[in-house]
């Protein structure tokens, strides 16, 4: 293991030192509860740095943690307090149509000091977030997501601590304010808007001590708008226990975790490290190993570390079947930078390259750049669905369906575990399948949101 620095800013910040607290959660008992988008400030850099102006859902970062049990009902008024209009989208979820959150698609902005009432059942447990469905380039990357955590009924796994770890990062100027320059055809023909500083839970510094042989449950989100995490783990041993929220069917031995925007891992780790020294989350990055999360170790919880976990119990997706007779569909990915999209349908004409440029479409799926008027593939509810997807870009793209899970079907036909957001490598092909039995229209975009702003979106409908 390389050694572990404390994070410094490649944008004039300094290094940083100390540990920032969690902003504290509030419980409100009113029904429904409001969620509300509305400007606030936070102290995202070290404490000699002013605080940072941000867009939160109460006007925090990140928003309140919404906790049900598996099977419930989840009910909040979104009550909008920014200046452009925006939407609530609840990652993950297999959720009814309506409450999809996507403006343009499943419903209508809602505008300046509106207000929208959500209310759907969770039928999965796991770790899922939410986060605006509209600009999501600019309002997420303002600060506006939070988590949703779905308990298991009983049965959940044991362990001494539960974490939430929403993991972002950030474009701070030399005073840590939020740069401008949202639109940027560099940032959305290239890899998307990349920061320069990282928080978790909206803290530079997150840290909770923890005693020796504690067992944690570890749910890492990657809320930041383009930047792909490569994580380990430094006095914490341990296993990946689910995926997008799904769990896995035979935990996986956590070694390295590549977590691309808005996925998820669940880990459940033991620390190993001994007592008076610390244990670490770490993102791997160019220059070396930087501290995303902290865990000071002071005394045991026991002796020896505890057995391997079970593995958690499943959710009710429907299983996949035989995969011949599914509907299939292909979707090639094209443009960018150093891509080869010549030109493609918008409104419904051949447009070139550099007019499309001058309107921010640099992306197309099938050559339409933008939500193209007739979806992908309509299919019957129950049918299995079956999409090649071919990236004929330079650069890697995170592929996220709405409203249903999908397994990925290796060549051989193996079939990888349960995921809503796939990771694709530049000129990478590859094959999903799922039982469509969720009926809506749904997107299926790249995650990368200035990639999707700038073409990369689609919609299935399942009827
Ligand atoms: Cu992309």
């Amino acid at each position: 293991m390389r050694h572990v620095t404390r994070r410094q800013f490649s944008g004039g910040l300094t290094a940083l030192a100390g540990a920032s607290a969690l902003h504290p959660m509030t419980a409100k008992a009113s029904n429904p509860v409001d969620l509300i988008a509305r400007p606030g400030s936070v102290q995202l850099a070290p404490a000699s740095y002013p605080e940072t102006p941000i867009w939160g859902y109460d006007g925090d970062v990140p928003g309140p943690v919404i906790r049900a049990v598996q099977g419930t009902r989840i009910t909040r008024r979104f009550v909008n307090r920014l200046a452009q209009p925006s939407s609530v989208h609840w990652h993950g979820i297999r959720i009814a149509n309506a409450m999809d959150g996507v403006a343009g698609l499943t419903q209508p902005a809602v505008a300046p000091d509106d207000s929208f009432l959500y209310d759907f059942t969770v039928p999965d447990a796991g770790t899922y977030w939410y986060h605006p469905h509209n600009r999501s380039w600019e309002q997420m990357a303002r600060g506006l997501y939070g988590a949703l955590i779905v308990e298991e009924p009983q049965d959940g796994p044991e362990v001494d601590a539960d974490e939430v770890l929403l993991i972002d990062d950030w474009r701070l100027n030399d005073d840590a304010q939020i740069a401008g320059g949202f639109g940027s055809m560099m940032d959305w023909a290239h890899a998307g808007r990349i920061g320069n500083w990282i928080t978790v839970n909206g803290a530079a510094a997150w840290s909770r001590p923890t005693p020796r042989h504690a067992r944690m449950r570890l749910r890492l989100v990657n809320t930041a708008n383009a930047r792909i995490f490569s994580l380990q783990s430094q006095g914490l041993e341990g296993w990946v226990i689910a995926l997008d929220g799904m769990p896995l069917e035979v935990p996986r031995p956590l070694v390295k975790l590549t977590l691309a925007p808005a996925q998820r891992a669940d880990l459940i780790v033991d620390v190993t490290a001994k007592e008076g020294a610390e244990a670490f989350l770490i993102s791997q990055e160019r220059d070396g190993g930087y501290a995303l999360a902290s865990f000071p170790v002071t005394g045991a919880a026991r002796t020896v570390r505890l057995e391997r976990p079970d593995a958690l119990p499943g959710n009710p997706v429907t299983p996949l079947g035989p995969l011949d007779g599914a509907r299939q569909a292909t979707l090639i990915m094209e443009g960018g930078a150093m891509g080869g999209m010549r030109g493609d349908m918008m409104d419904g004409r051949m447009t070139g390259m550099r007019e499309m440029a001058a309107v921010g479409k640099v992306w197309a799926f099938n050559g339409m750049a933008d939500m193209p008027e007739t979806p992908l593939v309509e299919a019957k509810r129950g049918e299995t669905v079956r999409i090649t997807l071919r990236n004929e870009t330079a650069w890697p793209h995170a592929m996220h369906l709405h409203g249903n899970h999908f397994r990925q079907i290796g060549a051989d036909g193996s079939r990888g575990p349960l995921r809503d957001t796939l990771l694709m490598d530049r000129n990478e092909t590859a094959e999903i399948a799922f039982v469509a039995d969720n009926p809506g229209d749904w997107l299926l975009h790249c995650h990368m949101l200035e990639h999707s702003a700038g073409g990369m979106m689609t919609w299935l409908r399942v009827s």
